[in-house]
């Protein structure tokens, strides 16, 4: 008897330690899973915004950033793709004075100066404001995604062109 409540007083302080040691490795592995997984986690959200490439679409003159349609450099005339709308300019204005195109397409519009003085093709609507193309002899383009259905004004912005007549239309249906 003596024996076996010796054996129970000696179980009983290692059953503590059991139940000490069993309490220390929980909270260790719950730091453990804090430490490694939470911070990880937090790490790898800001990575996508980061490396979030512009979207991009196909028109006719190439690939273009949707939200930042850029002016090309001079372009040869022989080597712009029938689908582009080409536009001359002169101070006796654009030619065509009106095109059409489709409402949310990709399209490509270049423009030609006759002359030797400077023209800037601009759009009336700030919705198009990116939308510019300057020339001066040369002949440049630019790739946008037509806007909603309506009729867009488009002039020439160096001062005094738009009131001599260079000014048009671009019908979106
Ligand atoms: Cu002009």
């Amino acid at each position: 008897m003596t024996d076996l409540k010796l054996q129970i007083l000696k179980l009983k302080p290692n059953s503590k330690g059991v139940l000490i040691i069993a309490i220390i490795l929980l909270i260790v592995g719950i730091n453990s899973i804090i430490y490694f997984v939470w911070p990880k986690e937090k790490e790898i959200q800001p990575v996508p915004s980061a490396t979030e490439e512009p979207v991009t679409a196909l028109a006719p003159l190439g690939e273009f950033e949707i939200e930042n349609p850029k002016m090309t450099i001079p372009l040869v005339k022989a080597e712009i793709p029938e689908e582009v709308i080409q536009l001359t300019i002169s101070s006796s204005g654009f030619e065509p004075k009106e095109f059409t195109v489709k409402s949310n397409q990709p399209i490509s519009l270049t423009l030609t100066s006759l002359d030797t003085g400077t023209h800037i093709l601009k759009f009336d609507n700030p919705e198009l404001e990116k939308i510019q193309i300057a020339v001066a002899g040369t002949t440049r383009g630019i790739s946008f995604i037509a806007p909603e259905v309506g009729d867009y004004v488009f002039y020439c912005s160096i001062p005094g062109h738009r009131e001599t007549g260079e000014a048009g239309i671009m019908h979106v249906e």
